[in-house]
């Protein structure tokens, strides 16, 4: 049963604003709003046409609160679907606070988190996953996080899988047909037909389980971890890179004794870094903690960068190059740049040098200094240089959320059960169990299979307001 009670919430961030927006959705939104609403024309909302707006007073009694401005939706045109009218009024909180009191007096109810959407769910106008970006798309703080917010916002993702979902139904079906005319042997569904279908299923299912980890660090900004000796400068690398005074910067090596992380946006990408304690043998308890996490650290990260001091690598170049080998066979997938930091204390032959040296380990070298701002934009750009934003700029589906993650996975195990099944000449009955599991976990995603507890779940996470 979807409940059609009236809620009201805040839509706009709480605190004071130039204005702020109250929602009430449900059937007796409009009617609950013009019992405290006097427009100027003496309008009665309910009369009004849908989509319509109207200046007043909102009153409680004779006692005027507020000069507002009211949004009117007549269900099913509206965001929720149902009834709707939307408050704007001026920001303060307390006048904000005296219109809700006012209004869940005349039988309106705080809305739960989410509860919006999770309405616009009920009723139809979105389906489970468009809902879920909704929560993206406002949490989304970068040029990349945003579009795949939209694109999953219009449906681009779920519209694929309700497509074969849609085909499988069809087979699934012909195969219960099958059942019912079990002594007679025959099959309505073509065999071959049902092979390439289910190889089509899962080439999708598989390409989309692979767009998660593009757009999981895409969600959360691509994790870059800044390694290297005690005081070699990492930490005042970060602060360059963010522009800001983050991390506590001395001549004291081991001043970084935990991991700092902060965020930056590269390009319309985000990037996660990630600062470190230095890495050395050590006997101090403390500082060697500090070691196993950054030998953690890289394993988390997408990208490293290992830092050098120009100096000390100039004289231990040798040492250094076996060292980065040894970075480099433990971790052979990762992206690795090797960043000589300090090197406006080297004279450019020296700082060719260590170029030379290098060289034939064929890795990414970064001269910078990061004190005085030297080839720091140049290393952001081959940091960028390494997201792969191929699938963004073709548009290609993302899937970013664990939830779809997890059901397409999922949806994958069962839908080669259903192949393997088909192969081995299964009887209709077992595929038919197997293909209906298949349909059940499609089915989560786009919300056609829910409960409440999932609901529940997702609508948690959202702001109330939404
Ligand atoms: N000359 C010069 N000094 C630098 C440069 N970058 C950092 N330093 C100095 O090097 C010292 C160590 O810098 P930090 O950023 O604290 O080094 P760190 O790698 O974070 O050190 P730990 O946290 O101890 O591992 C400080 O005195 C910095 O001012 C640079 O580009 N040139
Ligand atoms: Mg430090």
């Amino acid at each position: 049963m979807i409940p059609n009670d009236s809620i009201v919430a805040l839509a706009t961030p709480s605190g004071a604003g130039a204005i702020a927006v109250i929602r009430i959705s449900g059937k007796d939104a409009i009617t609950i709003g013009n019992s405290v609403f006097k427009s100027v024309k003496n309008k009665e909302l309910l009369t009004q046409k849908t989509h319509t707006l109207h200046l007043g007073h909102i009153m409680d009694g004779t006692k005027t609160l507020d000069e507002v401005l009211v949004s009117l939706f007549k269900g099913p045109n509206s965001y929720t679907g149902e009834n709707t009218i939307e408050i704007s009024c001026h920001g303060s909180t307390y006048i904000q606070q005296q219109i809700i009191q006012l209004l869940l007096r005349k039988g309106c109810r705080m809305a739960d988190p989410g509860e919006f959407t999770l309405r616009a769910f009920l009723n139809g106008k979105l389906d489970l996953s468009q809902a879920e970006a909704v929560a993206d798309l406002i949490s989304s703080d970068n040029e990349a996080s945003h579009q795949i917010a939209m694109q999953q916002m219009r449906g681009g993702f779920s519209n694929e899988i309700a497509k074969l979902r849609e085909e499988l139904l069809n087979f699934a079906s012909l195969i219960e047909l099958e059942l019912d005319f079990a002594e007679e042997d025959v099959e309505f569904a073509d065999r071959a037909q049902f092979h390439e279908l289910l190889n089509r299923i899962e080439f999708v299912l598989k390409r989309l389980i692979d767009s998660f980890a593009v757009g999981n660090v895409i969600k959360n900004g691509i994790p870059v971890a800044i390694v290297g000796e005690p005081n070699v400068g990492k930490s005042t690398l970060l602060n360059a890179l963010l522009n800001e005074e983050r991390a506590i910067v001395s001549e004291i090596a081991g001043t970084t004794r935990d991991t700092i992380e902060d965020e930056l946006v590269i390009g319309g990408i985000g990037f996660r870094f990630i600062d470190t304690a230095g890495i050395r043998e050590t006997q101090d308890i403390v500082e060697s903690i500090g070691i196993r996490k950054t030998f953690e650290k890289i394993e988390q990260a997408q990208v490293v960068l290992y830092l050098f001091e120009s100096l000390k690598f100039k004289s231990q170049s040798s040492e250094y190059v076996v060292e980065i080998e040894k970075i480099k066979n433990q971790f052979p997938l990762k992206p690795l740049v090797v960043v000589i930091n300090k090197i406006e204390l080297l004279s450019d032959a020296e700082v060719a040098e260590i170029k030379n040296k290098l060289q034939p380990l064929n890795v990414i070298v970064e001269m910078i200094s990061a004190k005085q701002n030297l080839g720091v934009e140049e290393l952001k750009t081959q940091l960028l240089s390494f997201v792969n934003t191929g699938a963004l700029r073709n548009n290609e589906t993302i899937v970013t959320n664990t939830r779809h993650y997890d059901s397409l996975l999922k949806a994958l195990d069962e839908i080669q059960k259903v192949k393997y099944g088909l192969e081995v000449n299964l009887s209709s009955d077992l595929m038919a169990l197997d293909i209906k599991e298949a349909l059940y976990q499609f089915g989560t995603i786009t919300g056609q299979v829910s409960n409440d507890e999932l609901l529940g779940n997702i609508f948690a996470n959202f702001c109330i307001g939404k």
